[in-house]
């Protein structure tokens, strides 16, 4: 892995509707990420946040059901050039949510100078909404859909290039809430989806080596794009749309852990820590574990 890692913070909560996910970056941060992965041998440029824009009024659908659109295109903007900068500095990008609707911003970063880029998307939902079938109107709902280049143009053309990820180096797991449009999508682009059916099924450790055999088919990197509320909400409560079900903390350690062990992501991103909604910062300490065993950390 790449010894040189930039944090980014992105303290946004425009692209969903309750307010605190803002504050994710800096509780991950209290919660010691810079230290962990120090103390793992890692080179940490900790970039501090981005300032991210202020609607008029909240929740406004300013075009086709899209709340707060200009505002988060702003943001993701910024955030695509600073990952672009990060990278070109020889730096592995690691971002911090901030709402799930970062990683259109993430992903016009890293896709930049990898044209065949692989994702994983781990998550309790499939954030593969457009305009015209999210039932909320929430961009976080939407950032996969826009990477793959559907979408209002506004969040396509993010980066100045669409698409930034072909839907065949695609790999969702742990969906467990999955609207119809999206039910859709998946199966027109053929997207690989690990519903929690597939992670009871076969056990974490399959679907890890069979989603990382899947990724790293002909692309060029590895973005792993980490939604805390993939997490079963007992484990990871400090967030805005808990779904029932979901893979353990221990699963999602391994889940990681298999993943540092491939050696394959080139990028990352951890994100929906919502502080106001959390039980004594257990969902910051919970990602910043994860992180570590992302990371190569181990007990022996
Ligand atoms: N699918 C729903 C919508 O689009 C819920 C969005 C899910 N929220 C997230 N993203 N945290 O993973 O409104
Ligand atoms: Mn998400
Ligand atoms: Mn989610
Ligand atoms: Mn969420």
């Amino acid at each position: 892995m790449n010894k040189k890692i930039s944090l980014i913070g992105v303290p946004m909560d425009l692209g969903q509707m309750r307010r605190g996910v803002d504050m994710g970056p800096s509780v991950i941060r209290y919660a010691g990420v810079v230290e962990r992965l120090e103390n793992l041998g890692y080179e940490v440029e900790d970039r501090g946040d981005l300032r991210i824009g202020r609607p008029q009024r909240y929740d406004v659908k300013d075009k086709d059901n899209l709340k707060d659109l200009d505002v988060v295109v702003e943001a993701n903007q910024k955030l695509a050039d600073e990952v672009v900068d990060a990278v070109s500095g020889g730096a592995f990008p690691l971002i911090l949510g901030g709402d799930h609707s970062i990683a259109i911003g993430s992903l016009a970063g890293v896709a930049k100078d990898r044209k065949n880029l692989g994702v994983i998307w781990y998550d309790a939902h499939g954030d593969l909404n457009t305009g015209e079938t999210s039932p909320s109107g929430n961009i976080h709902g939407m950032p996969l859909s826009a990477s793959i280049g559907l979408g209002h143009d506004q969040l396509t053309g993010i980066g100045g290039f669409s698409p930034k990820v072909k839907p065949e180096n695609v790999v969702i797991i742990g969906a467990r809430s999955l609207d119809e449009g999206e039910r859709k999508l998946i199966k027109d682009k053929g997207i690989r989806v690990y519903t929690m059916h597939e992670i009871d099924r076969l056990g974490m450790s399959k679907v890890m080596e069979e989603a990382a055999a899947h990724v790293t088919n002909g692309t060029d990197g590895v973005h792993l794009s980490l939604d805390l509320d993939a997490l079963d909400p007992h484990d990871a409560p400090g967030v805005g749309t808990p779904v029932m079900g979901g893979p353990t903390y221990r699963e999602t350690h391994l889940a990681m852990e298999i993943l540092a062990e491939k050696n394959i992501i080139t990028s990352a991103e951890f994100v929906e820590v919502n502080p106001i909604l959390d039980v004594k910062n257990q969902t910051a300490e919970a990602a910043v574990a994860l992180i570590g065993s992302l990371f190569g950390e181990k007990l022996l």
